[in-house]
């Protein structure tokens, strides 16, 4: 049976099939039969699941109780969301209303979260409140939460009795005086505390929050923002240590600061960091600890599959019109979740079904199934591919989003994603398809390849003259079995031989 195709409006790049990832099989395969059940559907815990799953947000935390260098409380978090004004408060009841609704017209919303404006911790009664009553009214749903970690001890219990199952600490440093660079005060024990003493009672109580979370059998995820001159060195030791005291996924992110958003670092300048540092540094810190590549640094309030935001569908005055019958809704979630896990299941039966006859660099058989290829020499390729549910179906002028991978002897792998605009914008916004091409060519810098479903005469010879190779052969192609064959392709044109450094200007 066919995996659901999940519809996403508007049309967006949004993940690859099942299976279709080589670090998916490898994530999932290390995990007990507990811990898989409890992260199969839910889509920043799982690679696999954010392909069928999606996430909402609701905004019900204005206030915290920290300052991060990187924050305006008049943008989103950016611990969790990517700059961007949060379109509306929500009351706690609000918050459930719309919930509801949106678990009723996307069936595949397994999680909501909290996760902004502000801290949720440092808003206790309106986060507790909305739990409260969405463990109640919609027990079919993961509650998730995403916090600063400063208040996280005292709220552990709580968050065991309303079964919240995933919690994410934002922990940018173990080293106070890193910390002073990152936090310049915290609100502690009714009075505001500063620099190097702040960020050590910060550093204590994530780590405390993590350590009683880890004992209590909570899932924890470490989120990292990446300073580039600040913390890139740090990360590291700071994924070993999380890891050691228990957390179950490390998702570093890349620092956004634009002098537009007022942050303290985007003013001062403060840059960054390159694709190709954020990937470098996500290699570093993995070993054993799985690492997450697929987050989009949501908005606080984003809903829908990650990497797309259907949240003007569900303002508060579209909610108040909506029919909800979430008993009806219900069944139908419960009906889906099933198909899903059943078709993941064979799925991962079949990429564990008996390795393909051996593939060689003169004759090449290329296996739709296969999971991997056979082993050859060749180095790793970085490809952005313009894709949707999976297959490589985005014509290359209409992609808001590639999804980064890389290619090897080993098989295909998710190691990112990169923003883009739509330059063909079939309007009167083409007088700017120069620039917004340029951009998306910047973007892209780092990789060898784009792989896309079509592209026009004049994007291509920008990309050839950019060294990046444009290729619409494989176009509907499921993501993975199209990076590989194009590898194959590669190593046999003697391209991908030791010392070739391919088309890629230095
Ligand atoms: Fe939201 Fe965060 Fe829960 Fe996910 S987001 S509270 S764990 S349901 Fe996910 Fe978004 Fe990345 Fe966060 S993609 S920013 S990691
Ligand atoms: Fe902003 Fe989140 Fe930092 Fe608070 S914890 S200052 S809301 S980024």
């Amino acid at each position: 049976m066919d995996l659901p195709v999940i519809e996403s409006s508007p049309p967006v790049a949004a993940g690859c099939s099942a299976g279709s990832c080589g670090s998916t099989a490898s994530q999932m395969d290390g995990l007990s039969d507990d811990i898989r059940a409890r992260v199969q559907d839910h889509p920043c815990y799982s690679e696999e699941a954010h392909h069928y799953f999606a996430r909402m947000h609701v905004a019900v935390a204005p206030a915290c109780n920290i300052q991060c260098h990187y924050c305006n409380r008049k943008y989103d978090c950016a611990n969790e969301s990517r700059p961007g004004v949060v379109s509306e408060l929500l009351m706690p009841d609000q918050a459930v209303r719309k919930t509801l609704a949106v678990a009723a017209t996307i069936p595949q919303m397994s999680v909501l979260g909290i996760a902004g404006p502000g801290d949720p911790l440092a808003n206790p009664q309106r986060t507790f409140e909305t739990f409260r009553q969405l463990a109640l009214q919609a027990p079919d749903i993961k509650l998730c939460v995403s916090t600063n970690g400063l208040v996280l001890p005292e709220y552990v219990e709580e968050l065991a009795r309303y079964d919240i199952d995933h919690v994410t600490i934002t922990i940018n440093c173990v080293d106070p005086e890193v910390g002073a660079r990152i936090y310049p005060w915290i609100f502690w024990k009714n009075r505001r505390v500063f620099g190097r003493e702040a960020a050590a009672i910060l550093i204590k109580q994530q780590q405390q929050g993590l350590e009683m979370l880890t004992a209590r059998g909570i899932l924890a995820k470490v989120n990292s923002v990446l300073i580039p001159g600040v913390n890139d060195h740090h990360l590291p030791e700071v994924s070993k240590i999380v890891k050691a005291k228990g957390a179950f996924l490390h998702n570093v992110m890349p620092l956004i600061a634009e002098a537009e958003h007022g942050t303290f670092y985007g003013v001062m300048g403060q840059r960054s960091p390159k694709p190709a540092e954020l990937k470098a540094l996500q290699d570093a810190c993995e070993g054993d600890m799985n690492m997450m590549r697929h987050c989009r640094q949501c908005r606080a309030d984003a809903v829908g599959l990650l990497g797309e935001d259907r949240g003007a569908e569900f303002t508060l005055d579209k909610i108040e019109a909506m029919d909800i019958d979430y008993e009806a809704a219900m069944v139908v979630r419960a009906e889906l979740r099933a198909q899903i896990a059943a078709d993941l299941a064979e799925k991962r039966a079949q990429a564990h079904a008996p390795a393909a006859p051996q593939v060689t660099p003169q004759v090449i058989h290329f296996q739709p199934h296969a999971a991997k290829p056979a082993p050859a020499a060749g180095r790793p390729v970085l490809m952005a591919v313009a894709a949707k549910n999976g297959l490589v179906a985005v014509h290359f002028g209409h992609a808001k989003e590639f999804l980064v991978y890389e290619a090897s002897a080993s098989g295909a792998r998710l190691v990112g994603h990169r923003k883009a605009e739509s330059y063909c914008a079939g309007d009167e916004n083409c007088g700017d398809a120069d620039l917004v091409l340029a951009r998306t060519i910047q973007a892209l810098e780092d990789c060898e390849v784009v792989l896309c479903s079509r592209i026009g005469y004049e994007p291509w010879g920008e990309l050839e003259a950019a060294g990046i190779q444009p290729n619409g052969e494989h176009a509907m192609q499921p993501i993975e079995e199209a990076v590989i064959a194009v590898w194959h392709e590669m190593l046999v044109a003697g391209r991908l031989t030791a010392g070739s450094t391919a088309a890629k200007r230095a």
